[in-house]
């Protein structure tokens, strides 16, 4: 499990810094190297890709370097493989680069994702690179997404490097957020599309039955009271079709159909296939595609509500997705964040953290949002560990005719759309910061508690 802690070398008493603009060159090229290391779930792997596509369909260029690409398979098909215009992916990089054929050019931008760190022997032949070409990469390290009051703090921040053949340069800490003053968001198909319809090829075989159905799309982790939705969603009068997500929420479901006591019909269940405990899995190892997205989606239906369990999808179809879903149940970090681009009512269910930390940083996402009390009541729903079978609060459901939830939801991915994004950010920091002129020459790299000198508020 991972944690997700503010940066050590973060001074609570530090002013915001700025990584804002005095943009130089934004159409300048640059050349990134992206370092990603899969811990568990699809988050890692899932920010990485949308930040190398997007720089990319940018004009720059970019490495991604995984130590797991499994789930890249179904993410994003044909990456693996180098059919995606300047992008590169390669395995984890533990051996000499110097020794790779042809050579691999110095990057212009380092990105360290969520704490992970650039293996000594790749570091150490760049390091040396840089130095005989006397440019210095600029270095972030990439973090969680985060409304607390730390992660605007430490955004921009140095790192010193202390050790190692980067001793004495320095890393920056990027924190995407949802203030104009956080390193932004990352915005995927739908934020950028603005739209996305039932209609398209990829997006056909999802669509709602015409008789007014609703749409639910669930992408949880295995301790949602998934059992209390379900019964909440039967016992409202509204057709609504469940679209299940692939790996763990698919296992979740299928656990508590089997397990819906037999007095509220588990024999009305039309089955798609039942679990038991045994083959339940609590966590979402990265999975290769295991269903073509073409086959006929497996379904069940129980009164006015239809679960339908979906392949893994491509990324950019699980954003359209997001945008055409009357309510969208997400986890983890990504899916959050182009969830409330997509301007439809959401849910949030929060990595669930040992210590505890994942507590503060839910009740600060809701103050971001200045959340009213449905929106609460739904998270702490949504957020807490009933048991199996206990049934759900009195729950709004979007649709509702008095419901403001989905102008609540518009208005805030509107206000969302004027922040400036994660991508722009990146590239005019690295521009400004970094080691290249917008014509492209190589400037002298400076002391790194120079270039990265938070600036006075
Ligand atoms: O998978 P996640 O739960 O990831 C988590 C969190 O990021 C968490 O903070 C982190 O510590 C942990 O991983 C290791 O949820 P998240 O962040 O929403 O990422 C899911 C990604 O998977 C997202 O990019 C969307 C993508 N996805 C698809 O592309 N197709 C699919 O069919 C599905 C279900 C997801």
């Amino acid at each position: 499990m991972t944690t997700h802690h503010p940066p050590s070398t973060a001074n609570a008493n530090d002013a915001v810094p700025s990584l804002a603009p005095q943009v130089r060159g934004s159409a300048e090229p640059l050349l990134c190297d992206i370092f990603c290391q899969v811990i568990d779930n699809y988050g890692d792997i899932g920010v990485c890709w949308r930040l190398a596509a997007d720089l990319a369909q940018r004009g720059h260029s970019v490495r991604l370097w995984l130590d797991d690409k499994r789930a890249l398979e179904w993410m994003a098909p044909g990456a693996a493989q180098g059919d995606w215009p300047g992008i590169s992916v390669h395995d984890w990089p533990v051996t000499n680069p110097a020794d790779s054929s042809p050579a691999l050019p110095l990057a212009d931008v380092w990105i360290e994702a969520f704490g992970c760190n650039i293996p000594s022997v790749w570091l150490q032949s760049q390091v040396q690179a840089a130095n005989t070409l006397a440019q210095r990469p600029a270095w972030i390290n990439l973090e969680y997404l985060s409304a607390e009051p730390f992660a605007l703090r430490s955004h921009g921040l140095p790192s010193p490097v202390l050790q190692g053949p980067a001793r004495g340069w320095a890393k920056y800490f990027f924190y995407p957020g949802f203030s104009p003053a956080s390193g932004g968001l990352l915005r995927g198909a739908i934020a950028q599309a603005g739209t996305a319809s039932w209609a398209e090829p990829a997006l056909a075989a999802f669509a709602p039955a015409a008789s007014g159905e609703r749409t639910v799309l669930l992408f949880a982790y295995a301790n949602a009271p998934i059992a209390a939705l379900l019964q909440a969603l039967h016992r409202s009068a509204q057709a609504v079709q469940l679209l299940v997500t692939a790996g763990q929420s698919a296992d979740a479901v299928r656990f508590a159909l089997a397990a819906l006591p037999s007095t509220v019909g588990a024999s009305e269940v039309a089955s798609p296939g039942r679990v038991n405990r045994s083959t339940f899995i609590s966590g979402d190892i990265p999975r290769a595609a295991t269903q073509s997205t073409t086959a006929a989606l497996e379904e069940c239906h129980w009164g006015p509500l239809r679960l339908r369990f979906l392949p893994f999808l491509p990324q950019s179809t699980f954003d359209q997705l997001l945008g055409l879903c009357d309510l969208n149940l997400v986890r983890g970090e990504d899916s959050l964040a182009q969830a409330v681009q997509a301007g439809k009512p959401c849910v949030w269910q929060i990595y669930p953290q040992d210590d505890g930390a994942h507590g503060p940083k839910l009740l600060a996402y809701l103050e971001a949002l200045a959340a009213d009390a449905p929106l609460r009541a739904w998270h702490s729903f949504w957020n807490g560990t009933p048991a199996d079978n206990q049934a759900a609060p009195e729950l709004t459901w979007p649709w509702e005719p008095d419901s403001t939830w989905p102008q609540n939801a518009h208005a805030l991915a509107t206000r969302l759309a004027q922040n400036k994004d994660l991508s722009s950010q990146l590239i005019e920091w690295a521009l400004q910061r970094g080691t290249k002129t917008p014509t492209g020459q190589a400037l002298n790299p400076r002391p790194p508690e120079v270039c990265g000198a938070p600036r006075p508020a």
